[in-house]
């Protein structure tokens, strides 16, 4: 409002010095001028003109309109008294609370005193009970806010509480340990490296050019290729391993057979190292043994199903079949896993508690890894095998022409014919005349 005031004050100034200027032009030349003097813009409104001659007592005829004065106020400023009263009523609120706060008087009594306060002032009165309720409303409001304000910061808090459990686990798992398991997982892997490193000889560096990537990888895919002859064959069943020649029985039994084992005239000694038995020996037209690493890579390449044939010297032929056979690596000492048993020569590879080849691992009589601990099975039955403590089937006995006495050291299969009716020392002990292993995956469709 201040600065109109001053717009106004400052326009007529400027016209009057304007006035002053034109009164001295009027002097010097031509009396009765009727220009109309106007100054800036803002100013244009107000007007200043000359209303007859100076007189000589220098009171000039001159007149100065004004407009009507018109200031737009802004619409808030209609509200100004209104609010200015509310505040002011509010002001007297908050200073009864707070001295009613102060002097710890309950708040029916300040109101009671209050009100018979207002009753002695009169026209009061009528305002007193709206500043009651805009007081309430007041601390309604602040309790409400109080309210949302601790349930925020219960929030808050449990918010918080959880983050810490976060990272307090992440504390636990601790990258260090972490850190360690690994080296320590990549020390053991390395120390496994370099002991294959060391005993590749030359089986590693026959490792096969990409050809044998799609070469046969038993004898059953043989079989699918219309190979239906009996012979020896040339398998790959990992060709990062290389590939080998097996024989391959395809006539009998459904064919596809992959023969592991086989007896059939003595002319090999089964009596041999580890070494032996882990590369094989014999001959795969006569009697061999294929070897334990290639069992191994044969059966890790399909489930394969395990079938022995048996057949004595009076020709009688018994067969035992196994649904489930597994040879694991060398590390794990070729351990035997076999289930699954069909047949009719018996399940003399489960013959019972204390004889159990299933889960035993291969012994031979330079390495004992059998559960005879008063000695070593393979050394004392002069054949490698997954040895219990000691035995209730052995494949890789000695090969014996006729019945024997004795130590039980020969082709032995305790559920034909029965132990109990070999009697040690007095009666003659089994031999056999033919014996087979063969394998052939689990899912092979003759
Ligand atoms: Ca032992």
């Amino acid at each position: 409002m201040l600065s109109i005031m001053r717009l106004i004050i400052a326009c007529i100034y400027a016209l009057l010095a304007a006035a002053t200027l034109s009164l001295e032009a009027g002097t010097s030349g031509s009396s009765g001028v009727s220009g109309k003097v106007s100054a800036s813009e803002t100013c244009s409104q107000v007007k200043l003109k000359p209303a007859g001659q100076c007189g000589d007592d220098s009171d000039c005829p001159y007149q100065i309109t004004l407009p009507p004065l018109t200031i737009q106020l802004p619409k808030q400023f209609r509200m100004l008294e209104k609010t200015m009263k509310e505040l002011k009523s509010l002001k007297e609120t908050v200073r009864q609370l707070r001295s009613a706060c102060l002097d710890c008087i309950p708040q029916a009594d300040v109101s009671e005193a209050r009100s018979q306060d207002d009753q002695g002032r009169g026209d009061a009165g009528s305002r007193t009970p709206m500043n009651d309720s805009s007081g309430n409303d007041i601390i309604q409001e602040m309790q409400q806010k109080m309210t949302r304000m601790s349930i925020s910061l219960k929030n808050a808090r449990g918010q918080i509480h959880s983050l810490q459990a976060r990272l307090d686990l992440l504390d636990g798992l601790n990258l260090k340990n972490v850190e360690e398991v690994v080296d320590n997982r990549v020390a053991n892997l390395t120390g496994v490296i370099k002991k294959l490193s060391s005993s590749c000889t030359t089986e590693c560096a026959a490792v096969g050019p990409p050809q044998h990537i799609l070469a046969p990888r038993d004898c059953s895919d043989y079989n699918i290729m219309e190979q239906k002859k009996n012979g020896v064959y040339r398998v790959t069943p990992d060709p990062r391993n290389g590939s080998f020649e097996v024989f391959c029985e395809m006539e009998t039994y459904g064919g596809g057979w992959t023969v592991i084992q086989h007896r059939m005239n003595g002319s090999v000694s089964f009596n041999r190292s580890w070494a032996d038995y882990k590369k094989g020996f014999g001959n795969l037209k006569g009697e061999f043994w294929l070897g334990n690493d290639r069992i191994h890579l044969l059966t890790k390449a399909k489930d394969m199903v395990l079938r022995i044939e048996l057949e004595d010297f009076a020709g009688v032929r018994e067969y035992a079949k196994y649904d489930e056979f597994y040879v694991a690596n060398e590390f794990l000492n070729y351990r035997l896993s076999l289930s699954g048993y069909s047949g009719t020569a018996g399940d003399a590879m489960h013959f019972g508690k204390n004889f159990n080849h299933d889960q035993k691992f291969f012994t031979t009589r330079d390495k004992d890894n059998d559960k005879y601990p008063s000695g070593n099975c393979a050394a004392y039955y002069g054949s490698g095998w997954w040895f219990d403590a000691c035995m209730s089937a052995n494949l890789n006995g000695k090969y014996y022409y006729k019945k024997y006495k004795g130590k039980r050291d020969g082709i032995f299969w305790s559920t034909w014919h029965n132990m109990t009716t070999e009697q040690y020392p007095t009666n003659y002990r089994q031999a056999f005349k033919t014996v087979s292993m063969m394998i052939r995956p689990k899912n092979y469709a003759p």
